[in-house]
């Protein structure tokens, strides 16, 4: 009797082990507001994830605060599960990446989204794990357009002494130099106050990221600009990836696709109200700026990219079909 009560408590625990067991809480953080385009992916990510597992696995999703840079690195080291983050830093730590970052490369979303989700996409997806991170899916940030403080900007010279914010990114830094422009790269998460003590006159960013960062708030002028895509990635650590079955690996993939999809649509939402929206919030907006005198100015820095990723990769994308 003695040794069935000790059974019946020894199975009772092991149910209890293996329940909680089942129940892992990832760490998702994503850099703009919940409501924003990363909310919209990273939640629908975290839904199918559930779903797809049973619940096995649920989220815990950090929105709106974070600096991108120290989120990747924070999932290089295991101390984050997973960021939605855009490649302004990324080529920082994989440095091939950069070659997505070149200004005018891609020509509208339909080509970005198709280079990106295609052979060549997924063939830079696949050398992250060589650097320590794990990526599962292209998200979208969106094409990004010059904002400032002092004046309406239609072509380069409208820049020229201008102290704009870019991405610690490095091919941003030297496009923007090649206009004469002089960089100052910062992290995301200082944006807002360094424009509003006007440590900076200008930043550029994408129209969802314009809208949720409340940039209306310290920008008078907005140019669209679109001189360059911007994507972003959903980033997993190796320490979860190596933790998961082949199964739940490709539950994690699918939820990945599923949560792209609904941030290019909630971008593509934003790319039709937001102009309009931002007029509204008092925002004065160039359309015609002159795209082909941003390009031409950028011309000479083409070379330099064309030597570093190779003319031949840069010429495979601009022709993707
Ligand atoms: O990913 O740093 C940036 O300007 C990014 O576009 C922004 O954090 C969204």
């Amino acid at each position: 009797m003695k040794n069935l009560h000790l059974s019946l408590i020894a199975v009772a625990g092991a149910l209890l082990c293996a329940g909680a067991a089942a129940q892992t809480t990832v760490r998702v953080s994503h850099p703009t507001p919940a409501t924003s385009h990363y909310g919209a992916g990273t939640q629908a990510f975290c839904a199918e994830l559930e779903k797809r597992t049973g619940s096995r696995y649920k989220c815990q999703i950090q929105a709106g605060s974070n600096d991108e840079r120290a989120s990747i690195e924070a999932v290089q080291l295991g101390t984050l599960d997973l960021t939605n983050t855009s490649t302004g830093p990324v080529s920082n730590f994989v440095p091939e990446v950069g070659i997505v970052d070149i200004p005018f490369l891609f020509r509208d979303y339909d080509h970005a989204r198709r280079v990106l989700d295609g052979p060549i996409g997924q063939d830079i997806l696949a050398g992250f794990p060589a650097k320590g991170l794990i990526a599962l899916a292209w998200t979208e940030n969106g094409f990004r357009h010059l904002t400032n403080s002092k004046r309406a900007v239609v072509k380069p010279d409208d820049v020229k002494g201008l102290k704009v914010r870019t991405m610690q990114n490095p091919v941003h830094i030297q496009a923007f130099q090649s206009i004469g422009v002089q960089p100052t790269p910062m992290a995301f998460s200082e944006l807002f106050t360094a424009l509003q003590q006007g440590v900076v006159d200008g930043q550029e960013n994408p129209i969802p990221v314009i809208l949720s960062a409340k940039f209306s708030q310290v920008q008078k002028h907005l140019s669209l600009t679109g001189h360059v895509y911007s994507p972003s990635l959903l980033l997993a650590s190796p320490k979860l990836w190596n933790s998961l079955s082949d199964a739940d690996k490709a539950h994690f993939r699918e939820a990945a696709r599923v949560g792209a999809a609904a941030q290019r649509r909630k971008v593509n939402d934003d790319e039709n109200a937001g102009v309009a929206q931002l007029r509204s919030e008092g925002v004065a907006v160039v359309t015609n700026v002159d795209g082909n005198a941003f390009r031409t100015a950028m011309t000479p820095v083409w070379a330099e990219f064309a030597s570093k990723y190779g003319a031949d990769n840069i010429r495979r994308i601009q022709e993707f079909k």
